[in-house]
């Protein structure tokens, strides 16, 4: 699995200099005559031609990350701009966050959608943060408790993959800022299991066919 995280959404740019060369290997280049009118011809079908051509992933899945955070109490507590909202839905305070999980009912306002993703192989899976807080899209062998210990359910510990929070590349790595985007790639067949290691009730099951 590899990871890596950008601000924008910019997947794919075609180029003028891209969509010669997937002319040139095109067998229809070879009439010569015809390639001034497959320029712009072949404009639209260039993407997925050079994606193929360059051993780029030709799906993309989107999960969505969530949450309500309450700005004034976040803020206060975690520091100026921890949670920047722009949520139209009702915030949760920090505090009633807290409490919820404590009592084995986490607030379902912060959530991955879907709950359930099935993909082909070599699919991309692009994972956005439009909740007003960080979260992470952590892969685990078997769902637990992430790091803030307060956040867990009653008794659930925390579970290796999250250990040791932010100080450890391999956590750090899997963070989602607000507004920003994180790529799963070259995930192998079989099922994954993601989840926060922040806010461990938000999870999603990854079926690669
Ligand atoms: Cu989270």
């Amino acid at each position: 699995m590899k990871l890596k995280t950008r601000i924008k959404a910019q997947r794919w740019e075609p180029g003028w200099r891209n969509r010669m060369r997937v002319l040139a290997i095109s067998p229809l280049v070879r009439f010569g005559l015809l390639a001034g009118c497959l320029i712009s011809a072949g404009a639209t079908q260039a993407p997925a031609q050079e994606q193929a051509l360059q051993g780029q992933p030709s799906r993309l899945a989107q999960v969505v990350a969530l949450d309500e955070c309450d700005p004034s109490t976040f803020n206060a507590a975690l520091g100026p701009d921890f949670c920047r909202n722009v949520t139209l839905g009702a915030f949760t305070t920090l505090s009633d966050l807290f409490a919820k999980a404590a009592a084995g009912t986490p607030d379902r306002g912060w959530d991955f959608e879907p709950d359930i993703l099935g993909v082909n192989e070599g699919t991309e899976i692009s994972v956005v943060d439009q909740g007003g807080e960080p979260h992470t899209f952590t892969e685990v062998a078997h769902f637990g408790g992430g790091f803030v210990t307060g956040l867990n359910a009653p008794g659930e510990e925390t579970v290796p993959e999250c250990s040791g929070g932010f100080s450890k590349v391999k956590v750090a790595r899997t963070r989602i800022l607000q507004g920003s985007h994180l790529e799963v790639t070259h995930l192998s067949k079989g099922e994954h299991r993601f989840q926060c290691c922040i806010h461990p009730w938000m999870r999603v099951k990854v079926e690669v066919k």
